[in-house]
């Protein structure tokens, strides 16, 4: 069955792979997915054709045959669940891989998202200068809570999965902010996740749309 994803007609960073359908495009390629992909514009995005796949009018959304989903976390998830590569087999090991999934999207992301909101959604505020700096911290907190648990390891928990590959690419949106290089071993966990022969070849498709 044919799968087609929707991604940004063009994404505002211009081909960094920021934007949220890389990391479904990561998740296809780990698992050998074959995928369309239908681009969207901001104005088509929030049109009933496109709010009948997603109801809060966004990117990415994934359809198979009469399936169709929208969230990152819920898409990787389906992929994971599905196709063998990114989750363990054993049910403890599944169970913790997929508690990594979770602390990516739901304890990590939230303040990495905070900042951006403060910058570039709100950054013309009076309150902006004041709050940024407490933006910042608040994710300085998760991000140093989170380097102490990796340490040394290659991935969060044994072999890599669908927890590091939500990780990685919630991490990467730090980047920019030069937050990610104060925590070396992060940034050398990034690193891994970008050499990635799969995320190598989601990165190289969406920088082909997003660069043309
Ligand atoms: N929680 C959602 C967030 C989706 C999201 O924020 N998508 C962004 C692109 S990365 C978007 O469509 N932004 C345009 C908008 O919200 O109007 C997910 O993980 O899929």
């Amino acid at each position: 069955m044919t799968i087609t994803i929707t991604a940004f007609e063009r994404s505002p960073d211009g081909g960094k792979g920021l934007a949220r359908d890389t990391r479904v495009r990561w998740a296809l390629e780990e698992t050998g997915r074959p995928y369309d992909v239908r681009f969207v514009s901001f104005k088509a995005m929030k049109e009933p054709a496109h709010l009948c796949v997603h109801p809060f009018g966004q990117i990415p959304t994934y359809e198979e045959g009469g399936l169709c989903l929208f969230e990152t976390g819920a898409i990787v998830f389906h992929l994971a669940e599905n196709h063998a590569g990114l989750l363990p087999r054993e049910g403890d090991a599944r169970a913790r891989a997929i508690t990594w999934m979770f602390a990516a999207l739901s304890t990590i992301e939230p303040p990495i998202l905070e900042l951006q909101t403060a910058m570039f959604g709100e950054g013309d505020k009076p309150w902006t200068k004041e709050r940024l700096p407490l933006v910042r911290d608040r994710i300085r907190q998760r991000l140093g809570q989170l380097s102490d648990r990796l340490g040394d390891s290659e991935w969060l928990d044994g072999a890599f999965s669908a927890g590091d590959l939500l990780m990685v690419s919630v991490l990467l949106r730090t980047r920019p902010s030069g937050i990610l290089d104060e925590f070396p071993n992060l940034a050398a966990y990034v690193a891994r996740g970008e050499a990635r022969p799969a995320y190598q070849r989601a990165f190289a498709a969406q920088l082909a749309v997003n660069a043309a």
